[in-house]
């Protein structure tokens, strides 16, 4: 078999220097990669055994749900239930927070909440696209009630975060503070398998990622970006667009290959311009693997992993990847 890379399990007990302890990250992203291989599968046959469609239920969001959400959201539920150190679970999903009063130790030692988009670019369950689950952990506060005021504060205070991509290949994508490594699943071996360790994303690269359908919704700093990005004056701004209506899936692309992905605001009838993206499962963690990659996250005006949230749900305008197009669209931004 050659020299066989590590195994998820075994490249995180070795960790060492990360944010969270060696042994409660290989046991939190341990439960993240099991239900990355149980959502693969469902994946992969839900066509044939009625999986696909919509629920009939409405999420937090007033967002019809597919079966799927409802289905993946359950298994991280299930997932988490005796997954001590993990107290709470907050998920796109979920209005309300779970929260496992037995595996709170809020008085001697570090419990962590995990924040969750189970299926991210659910829109593409029955076309048979792209999709992901974007997670992000954090420590609770010592003594926190089942408030969630600790667990609004800047994405700067996560311990790890990540995703599981399922394409092709189901792949999961994680840190902990000390750079980015890429797992990818091996259903010979029914194991997560090290592909690459430290990632870096390239400081530029020949890709966007917008709704451009929108553009006329944007305030107008975005929307020169976009002129800008198509202008096609000279190497530098002869870009080629991509999306794919998952978040995860255009992101991993940026990691690898270079570009930008940006869901700016949207300018309402009150004149003010809101995000669609969630800040804290969403746009806080892929902002972190970003930085670690040595790439960037930004609203437009700042860092994203220094906004603070007022609610669990809250929305952000997102400008992330290459560290180059990202300043660009700050720039243009900053114009207006
Ligand atoms: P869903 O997870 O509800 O499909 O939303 C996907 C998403 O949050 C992000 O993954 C996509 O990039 C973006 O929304 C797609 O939004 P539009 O359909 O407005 O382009």
């Amino acid at each position: 078999m050659g020299n066989q890379a590590p195994i998820l399990y075994d490249h995180l007990h070795s960790r060492k220097k990360t944010l969270m302890p060696a042994a409660d990250l290989a046991l939190v992203i341990g439960r993240i990669a099991l239900a990355g291989k149980l959502i693969a599968g469902e994946l992969a046959r839900a066509s044939i055994v009625g999986g696909l469609g919509f629920s009939g239920n409405s999420n937090v969001h007033g967002e019809e749900q597919k079966k799927l959400d409802d289905w993946t959201n359950e298994v991280f539920l299930k997932l988490f239930e005796n997954c001590d150190p993990v107290c709470s679970l907050i998920s796109e999903e979920m209005e309300i927070p779970k929260h496992y009063e037995r595996n709170c130790h809020s008085r001697d030692h570090a419990s962590y909440a995990v924040l969750v988009d189970p299926l991210d670019g659910s829109s593409n369950t029955d076309t048979n696209g792209s999709m992901g689950s974007i997670f992000s952990i954090r420590k609770r506060a010592p003594r926190h009630s089942s408030e969630l005021k600790d667990l609004l504060g800047p994405g700067s205070q996560q311990v790890a975060a990540g995703y599981v991509l399922y394409g092709p290949a189901t792949q999961l994508i994680y840190t902990s503070g000390t750079g980015v490594d890429m797992f990818t699943f091996d259903p010979l071996m029914a194991e997560f398998v090290l592909w690459k360790e430290n990632l870096k994303m390239p400081p530029r690269g020949p890709y966007y990622s917008c709704n451009q359908g929108n553009l006329t919704k944007w305030n107008p700093g975005a929307q020169n970006l976009v002129r800008h990005l198509t202008s096609r004056k000279n190497k530098n701004t002869s870009y080629s667009m991509r999306y794919c209506g998952a978040f995860v899936a255009d992101f991993h692309r940026c990691l690898i290959d270079g570009g930008i992905y940006f869901y700016p605001g949207e300018i309402g009838a009150d004149g003010k311009s809101k995000g669609k993206l969630r800040l804290l499962y969403e746009c806080a963690p892929l902002g972190m693997v970003a930085e670690q990659a040595g790439g960037r996250a930004s609203n437009g005006k700042g860092r994203i992993l220094e906004v603070v949230a007022k609610d669990i749900h809250d929305r952000e305008p997102v400008y992330i990847g290459s560290a180059t197009e990202v300043a660009m669209a700050e720039e243009f931004r900053a114009e207006g």
